[in-house]
């Protein structure tokens, strides 16, 4: 990272976008096209999830063979250049338009009667979901596994709920959604207490990239608004809303698949293998409810299919903390740190965090390690400090910081018998229960050190080093 790209503390509003950014997919990756992969060549399904784990960018599959008329694309979101381009933002404001947008009052949403998610219809038996192009991940798991966004509407409030829940596809009109949200729970049960059986639920596919890091937001919301009120407030334009054929709910209009249906939860079933974002066959087990398919819409023209392949260092890492990198820099900022980035990064297993800022004098690391230690979040196991002139992109860059500025004995603390992660095999599995797990915590300070001289912390770099390429010599 350079020094003109680190975040300046401002207490001004970060500035907008340059230009209104796309409200669908394809446009978006029209706009984009500069860092769109587009792969033409017939491909098979069977190879899509590890080609596209082999992308640094997005990319698209024009031509898939058991799928005509399809269209799949996936890494929308894996590293920050591409996270900057989803809010029309510089890579060096986005963290920080992120993090001011998310203190925002919501939006909401514009209705309208018709859109181009609409243009062809099957209701009923008409439809069936295995005709859309859905991978089989990984060597174990013998099923497509949908990767969409999924809207439950609370009957209480009428906010939209929106999260990311993989969803096995058993049938050409059943899946099995998996509910790893706290908040689809709370909801389910409102439900359950209005005396209902099922709930209406909703897939998204294909929309700008900006819905899927608010989708993915966790954290306390769900008196003030859902997170599919706010996308309109981090895009900084209105969100088209179309009522659903088969259930009291609206999608967006500009979507380029919805699947519409009932979840029935008085009837719960037992699936085996899964994948976590840490990249293990993690949890053994779940008892997931029926997903009942009613409806599919679409586009008319080649209708883009969006994939979140799992593993191993895809979206499926940094796109479910995306919205906690911000509300960590909104914590730090509120300490009086100077923030120059906040981590989840894709090859941290979504169990560690880095945080990187500035501080004015001894005992700000420690403080700035528990509070996200302590984040509502299960993704914080390890907590790295760094200091600005540490490459957070580069895991060689951040262990080198471990290595020579943190003194074991007394720049690492480590906190025992804490919530752990489904998803962490380390973590030790509590009596009776195969879901639920504690572990320990710890936090390092691999900042350089306020205790020593700086000129020892001075990094030696060739010379010319950053200024000459090799690449224009070959
Ligand atoms: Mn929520």
């Amino acid at each position: 990272m350079g020094k003109s790209e680190s975040l300046s503390i401002s207490h001004a509003p970060p500035a907008g976008a340059a230009r209104p950014l796309d409200r669908d997919l394809r446009g978006y990756l029209a706009t984009n096209s500069d860092v769109v992969t587009r792969i033409t060549k017939p491909v098979s399904i069977e190879n899509i999830p590890a080609l596209s784990a082999q992308s640094e960018q997005p990319i698209l599959f024009e031509n898939i063979a058991e799928k005509p008329g399809f269209r799949l694309c996936d890494i929308l979101v894996k590293h920050r250049h591409l996270q900057a381009r989803a809010l029309g933002v510089s890579k060096a404001e986005y963290l920080r338009t992120l993090a001011y947008r998310l203190r925002l009052p919501p939006r909401g949403f514009k209705y309208v009667k018709d859109g181009p998610v609409k243009e062809v219809k099957q209701l009923g038996k008409d439809a069936d979901w295995t005709r859309l192009p859905v991978p089989i991940h990984t060597d174990l798991e013998e099923q497509p596994y949908v990767t969409a966004m999924n809207l439950v509407k609370d009957p209480e409030t009428g906010f939209y709920n929106a999260s990311h829940a993989g969803t096995i596809v058993s049938g050409p009109r059943s899946g099995l959604p998996s509910f790893v949200t706290p908040h689809t729970h709370v909801i389910m049960n409102k439900y359950r207490e209005i005396g209902q059986d099922k709930m209406p639920y909703a897939f998204v596919f294909g929309i700008p990239p900006a819905y899927e890091i608010m989708a993915n937001y966790s954290g306390q919301h769900m008196d003030m608004w859902g997170e599919l009120e706010m996308v309109g407030t981090i895009m900084d334009q209105d969100v088209e809303m179309v009522a659903c054929e088969t259930i009291d709910m609206s999608v967006p209009a500009h979507a380029e698949i919805v699947v519409e249906g009932w979840v029935h939860f008085g009837k719960m079933f037992d699936v085996g293998v899964s994948v976590s974002p840490s990249s293990y066959f993690l949890p053994k087990s779940s008892r997931l409810p029926g997903f009942e398919l009613t409806a599919i819409t679409m586009r008319g023209d080649r209708p883009i299919y969006r994939n979140h392949q799992t593993c191993p260092e895809t979206d499926h890492q940094p796109l479910p903390r995306l919205c906690h990198e911000a509300m960590v820099y909104n914590r730090l900022t509120e300490m009086g740190l100077k923030v120059t980035d906040v981590r989840f990064p894709t090859w941290g297993a979504a169990l560690s965090c880095i945080i990187q800022f500035e501080y004015p004098r001894q005992g700000f690391v420690n403080d700035a390690l528990m509070l996200i230690l302590g984040s509502p979040w299960l993704n914080t196991k390890m907590v790295v400090a760094i200091s600005p002139d540490t490459n957070i992109e580069k895991a060689s860059d951040v262990y080198h910081a471990i290595a020579t500025r943190c003194d074991p004995s007394r720049d690492i603390f480590v906190v025992s018998n804490t919530r752990g992660s489904p998803y962490d095999p380390s973590a030790a599995l509590l009596p009776g229960d195969a879901f639920w797990r504690t572990v320990g915590k710890i936090g390092i300070d691999a900042t350089a050190k306020a205790r020593h001289d700086a000129k020892d912390f001075i990094r030696s770099w060739p010379r010319n080093w950053g200024k000459v390429r090799l690449e224009d010599y070959l």
